[in-house]
């Protein structure tokens, strides 16, 4: 760990803060070196593990993430019905075809209803069902809806916190912080990994940056999957005229959660439309193991497939086979 600072650790912290800025501060190519060093201990460095998502349920959320374009308080998407379940399983079909190892089902709720959790219920049985990895954000749960995903046989699920404690109430104020590491602790105690991380570029600075790592990194257990968000700027919604983050503090981000969380699967999520191939493929040598892939995030886009084989080829990189279901 880094040198010792004036912040008190208590027994359950692994890292503090201090010492993840320090991380985030080092000289790029020592932070690199640190990152490759701890990835290649536990992770074959050239293998990918492939999600693809898609929006079950799409707008009018009720929530005022100042991110996001689905939710009812700002300008964004429309509000859509839930899709069906066969439609649902005939995406998850497709995008077993084109390799995915993971199906990842998001919705624009708060959280899900008794009715909303019938149909996902469904859906996450008959996905599990072609022997993918099953992953579903749905916002908030309590401990019934948690063992029913648990018991239809959802791996992940994913609930982000999104930034720093500190920060927080810059980009949210319809849900606390708490709340999320709530529905986290719901989701360790029924049984489900945890794949939870945030969205850097959103005017945090270095110390809130660090926080989010730092609340991630000291949940016992860590989270087994991490997402790393680099702000997609949407225009209508409150952060569409964020100053744009520099690449690499996204790169450095990256490393930051590699270093800390040496075992989790970090995911350079969001934002891959934007960045060049150079800049993904510091990320994948900063330890980054995942992607999302396909050519649709949830709203917004992402590189399309046939760019994505691509850059693999091009950087001898190839997909995570998994031994699921
Ligand atoms: N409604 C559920 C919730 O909030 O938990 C699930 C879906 S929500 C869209 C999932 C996550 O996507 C958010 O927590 C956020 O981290 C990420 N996200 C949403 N919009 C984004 C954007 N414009 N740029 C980057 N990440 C974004
Ligand atoms: C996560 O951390 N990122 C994904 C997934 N989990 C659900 C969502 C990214 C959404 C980007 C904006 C959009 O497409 O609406
Ligand atoms: Fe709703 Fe999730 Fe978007 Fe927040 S991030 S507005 S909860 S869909």
């Amino acid at each position: 760990m880094q040198n010792q600072t004036a912040e008190t650790k208590t027994a359950q912290q692994r890292w503090t803060v201090a010492e993840i800025e320090n991380l985030l501060k080092l000289p790029f190519a020592d932070l690199m070196y640190r990152a490759q060093q701890v990835h290649r201990e536990h992770f074959n460095p050239n293998a990918i593990q492939l999600s693809t998502l898609l929006s079950i349920k799409t707008g009018g959320c009720s929530e005022d993430c100042g991110y996001c374009t689905q939710s009812s308080f700002h300008a964004g998407v429309e509000n859509k019905k839930m899709l069906d379940v066969d439609e649902v399983v005939k995406a998850a079909k497709a995008a077993k075809e084109a390799g995915a190892g993971r199906f990842c089902m998001g919705a624009a709720w708060r959280e899900p209803s008794a009715e909303d959790m019938t149909a996902v219920l469904e859906m996450v049985k008959e996905v599990r069902a072609l022997g993918m990895e099953t992953c579903a954000t749905l916002g908030m749960l309590n401990d019934e809806q948690t063992e029913q995903l648990k018991d239809a046989g959802l791996d992940y699920y994913n609930h982000n916190l999104d930034t720093s404690p500190e920060f927080y109430g810059n980009i949210i104020s319809t849900r606390d912080y708490q709340d999320r590491l709530d529905t986290l602790e719901r989701v360790r105690k029924a049984g489900m990994n945890i794949c939870s991380g945030g969205i850097i570029g959103m005017g945090e600075n270095l110390t809130q940056r660090a926080g989010l790592i730092a609340q991630l990194a000291n949940m016992n257990p860590y989270p087994e999957s991490v997402p790393i968000n680099n702000l997609v700027k949407v225009e209508g919604t409150p952060l569409a005229d964020t100053e744009d983050l520099d690449p690499l503090d996204f790169v450095r981000t990256i490393a930051a959660a590699r270093i800390t969380m040496p075992t989790a699967f970090v995911r350079l999520s969001a934002g891959r439309g934007e960045m060049s191939d150079a800049v993904q493929a510091l990320c994948f040598l900063g330890g980054a193991n995942s992607i999302f892939y396909g050519d649709q995030l949830l709203t917004t886009g992402n590189p399309d497939v046939d760019r994505d084989r691509a850059l693999m080829d091009k950087l001898g990189m190839y997909p995570l086979v998994d031994s699921c279901c």
